[in-house]
């Protein structure tokens, strides 16, 4: 699972970007773009973990993770641009999800492409660039379908004519500023979309990248943003890019240290990570032991067998049966022999679907 980060010019993408997977790539407020994307990985902060390693006092634990990939900006910014083209459109359109960074910070040394900060103005103009580069592709596919049907066999007019149809009422539609994600498509739309990976179609995170002298009323700006900005597969995160990136630069426990002396509340980076994983779709199982407790990674409705899976393909193979306990159980009985002993430990089969949180052992046979 690989989320792209896009923003217009000098909006903190590098900077959010290294924040989220602790890196280091380079930041300048001048700099040209560089050539290459960035790739990193983020861990996702989960405070079940910490209670289940309390329990089973692993060698190892190992969370779960989301890639990032941060493209290089666009040299004269996107609005003076041809727009999302190339190279860079064929890596974004491989992603699975979008965080889209907004420039809310003031700093007067980083001078803002349009001349003064605007983060609204910022955000409907990328959107607009998103739908622009969807709407490209849609222009072209309606066209080519138009002329086909000119000359199509009868055998294949009528499915010609129904994707025609189709993409042509999607393309009006986005051309009236409504992105894919929200559109209501019939189960035929949404078919033929898995064809196409339209950018306006993936799920959005929004980081409203605030100044570090707003940090203190982040939850509250966050929450009016919601309001404003948060639609099915939107969703909004206030944070300092700048300030998070310093804190994830520095050692584990001085970076702790900060975090306490600056509140209560769950942290920028891990919220900014975890809505990332939530809108995805994604959720957690956990296996454990003496060796490992680690979180793995699935999308929410995968049948057990599957999940077995992403551990190893033999386990899916020779699937038999998954013990089952839900995290909140496990936690409460602080060991799988007391779990055992209430009869919370439940035995599902291949197509038992897994819920977030399941602490699970798969019995299998190669
Ligand atoms: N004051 C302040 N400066 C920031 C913040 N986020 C990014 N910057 C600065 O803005 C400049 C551009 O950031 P960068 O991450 O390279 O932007 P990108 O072009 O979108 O990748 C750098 O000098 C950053 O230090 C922030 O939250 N506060
Ligand atoms: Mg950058």
């Amino acid at each position: 699972m690989e989320i792209g980060i896009v923003g217009l010019p000098k909006s903190g993408k590098t900077t959010v970007f290294n924040a989220l997977s602790r890196g280091s790539a380079d930041i300048s407020p001048f700099s040209a773009s560089t050539a290459k994307p960035n790739l990193g990985v983020a861990k996702v902060p989960d405070p079940r973990l910490k209670i289940l390693v309390d329990i089973f006092n692993p060698r190892r634990t190992v969370p779960a993770e989301v890639r990032y990939i941060d493209f290089p900006g666009t040299p004269e910014g996107l609005t003076r641009s041809q727009g999302i083209t190339g190279e860079f459109l064929n890596l974004l359109q491989r992603t699975d999800a979008l965080l889209h960074v907004v420039r809310a910070f003031p700093n007067p040394s980083v001078p803002h492409v349009e001349g003064n900060v605007d983060p609204h103005r910022d955000l409907v103009s990328m959107d607009m660039e998103l739908a622009f580069a969807d709407l490209a592709i849609l222009e072209r596919r309606v066209e080519r379908l138009g002329s086909e049907l000119k000359s199509a066999k009868a055998s294949e007019r009528e499915a010609k004519q129904r994707e025609h149809a189709i993409l042509d009422r999607i393309k009006g539609e986005l051309g009236r500023e409504m992105p894919i994600r929200e559109q209501q498509l019939s189960a035929e739309g949404a078919k033929l979309l898995e064809n196409f990976q339209f950018l306006t179609a993936k799920p959005m995170l929004i980081v409203w990248n605030i100044g570090e002298e707003d940090v203190p009323q982040a939850a509250e700006l966050e929450e009016k943003l919601r309001g404003q900005y948060a639609r099915p597969g939107v969703e909004v995160a206030a944070l300092c890019g700048k300030l998070e990136m310093e804190l994830a630069e520095m050692e584990e426990g001085e970076e702790a240290e900060f975090r306490k002396a600056m509140g209560p509340g769950e942290s920028g980076l891990s919220r900014g990570i975890r809505l990332s994983y939530a809108l995805l779709g994604l959720i957690s199982f956990f296996t454990v032991g003496p060796d490992e407790v680690k979180a793995w990674t699935i999308p929410c409705n995968t049948p057990a067998v599957r999940a077995a899976g992403k551990i190893h393909s033999d386990i899916e193979r020779g699937f038999i049966r998954a013990e089952v306990i839900s995290f909140d159980d496990m936690a409460r009985c602080g060991s799988l022999a007391e779990a055992r002993k209430k009869g919370l430990l439940r035995l599902e089969g291949k197509t038992y679907q897994v819920q977030d949180g399941d602490v699970i052992t798969f019995l299998f046979n190669v």
